[in-house]
């Protein structure tokens, strides 16, 4: 219970500052407790603590930065989240408060145990993404803004594990990216790690993968934009960029 507890203190903090990111998982019925910016140092040996350590809510501005693998610093979590191949996963975060641009859910092998992976070696695949569903850049509604409710309760995202997935250690890593700051795009990445379980025997190709930092960069259109320049704002459709994603 003192989790849960730990939980809300952190959700009010980051309410108050106006960014935020992956606090809890969920899958199926039963919650996985995240890492808090603002909870107790403690925390990093605990031995719940699924995801990978994050020291502020605070956005990452560069496509460049290494910390955009698994926030700042990403050292490893102590245990893992157990899930099946076709299961579901809901990555639980404060009331987001964000509206515009897309989320990614990758996941990268981590050919072993997680607790010794360096994500500078990560192959990572996407297995999800969430973009604009209809409408404008600008103002349209975007899953991020959909997401978002407004209302003071926390926001879940949910992607599904590709059910003929191989069983392994893996990272999940869920990626929002806001771009309500004109050419100034603002990542908010958190990862955790998952003990697949299953009988799958699928693993994607070289086409499916993306080195992070590397997938993104200034020179693309789709991150390096004015959404108030009625030129690109007014438009209907926006690509989201990397590779495409495996669903199995
Ligand atoms: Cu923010």
């Amino acid at each position: 219970m003192w989790q849960a507890v730990a939980s809300v203190v952190g959700f009010l903090v980051h309410q108050v500052s106006a960014h935020g990111g992956a606090l809890n998982y969920t899958v199926g019925e039963t919650w996985y407790p995240g890492y808090d910016p603002y909870g107790p140092e403690d925390q990093v040996t605990a031995p719940w603590t699924v995801q990978r350590k994050w020291v502020t809510n605070e956005p990452i501005f560069e496509a460049n930065n290494i910390s955009l693998a698994c926030n700042t610093p990403g050292t490893p979590a102590v245990t893992s989240i157990p899930i099946n191949a076709g299961e579901n996963i809901t990555a639980v975060y404060g009331s987001w408060v964000h509206t515009v641009g897309p989320m990614v859910a990758w996941l990268a092998d981590c050919g072993g145990d997680c607790r010794d992976f360096d994500t500078t070696n990560a192959d990572w695949f996407k297995i999800g993404e969430k973009g604009l569903l209809w409408g404008t850049i600008v103002d349209g509604m975007w899953f991020q803004r959909q997401f978002g409710v407004w209302d003071g309760t926390p926001s879940s995202w949910t992607e599904q594990i590709p059910a003929s997935l191989r069983p392994g250690n893996y990272l999940v890593r869920h990626e929002i990216i806001s771009l309500h700051s004109a050419n100034k795009p603002q990542w908010y990445p958190e990862c955790a790690h998952l003990e697949v379980k299953g009988t799958g025997t699928k693993f994607p190709g070289k086409e499916f993968m993306a080195k992070i930092p590397g997938v993104y960069s200034m020179n693309q259109p789709e991150i390096n934009l004015d959404i108030y320049d009625p030129a690109v704002g007014e438009r209907t459709t926006y690509t989201i960029p990397g590779p495409p994603v495996w669903t199995g």
